[in-house]
């Protein structure tokens, strides 16, 4: 007699005109009050906070978190400014920290900025059809760079989890900013080790 497999396959529907899953799934959506402390220009963020615009959307499929499975979702990241440090998701390690994760650029152009808590850097342009690799043990962040929303989707072990921690209060050690309207890197002044 054949066994019952306990899982069961299915798809999710991706829709190349709004960037959004069908179904959404959980769905995770920050404004700028979410995470107004994180950019450098303070100011501005208080004045931006008046209209508290939308910054990203995670559609996240569900699928238990054990390593069995692979979560993936897709980012809607929006295109927009803090004074003059783009729009950019908060960034974290994985909980697990060698879990690494793959994403995949479908729509509007970025950069993923990567760094270890050794404190290396790496940054990696991503443009539609970029497949980047995260390897194990890198932070990673993605950054609007472009005047469209940059949506990206991303593929990760079940049982990853997400580590904001440190990069919460002290962010990255290089922010992207923009001067003389190129995309510039410049030292986080707030970053320190987190070791
Ligand atoms: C999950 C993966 C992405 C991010 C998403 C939002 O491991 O890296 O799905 O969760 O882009 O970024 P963040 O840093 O707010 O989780
Ligand atoms: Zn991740």
């Amino acid at each position: 007699m054949t066994k019952l497999n306990q899982y069961k396959s299915f798809s999710t529907m991706y829709n190349f005109d709004t960037g959004e899953l069908d179904p959404k799934g959980r769905v995770i959506t920050r404004k700028l009050s979410h995470m107004s402390e994180m950019y450098l220009n303070q100011e501005a963020a208080e004045e931006l906070l008046k209209e508290d615009p939308l910054v990203y959307e995670v559609f996240n499929v569900e699928v238990p978190e054990t390593i069995a499975h692979i979560q993936h979702c897709v980012t809607i990241l929006y295109p927009g400014k803090v004074g003059d440090e783009y729009f950019m998701t908060k960034g974290h390690y994985h909980e697990i920290l060698d879990r690494a994760e793959i994403y995949f650029c479908l729509k509007g152009k970025g950069q993923l900025i990567l760094q270890t808590k050794e404190g290396d850097f790496d940054m990696i342009e991503m443009i539609p059809g970029s497949v980047a690799y995260v390897a194990p043990e890198w932070a990673h962040r993605t950054v609007n760079t472009g005047d469209e929303p940059f949506v990206f989707f991303a593929a990760y072990p079940g049982d990853a989890g997400h580590d904001y921690g440190g990069i919460e209060t002290e962010g990255f050690v290089k922010l992207l900013m923009e001067e003389n309207g190129q995309s510039t890197l410049v030292d986080n002044p707030r970053y320190q080790s987190v070791e």
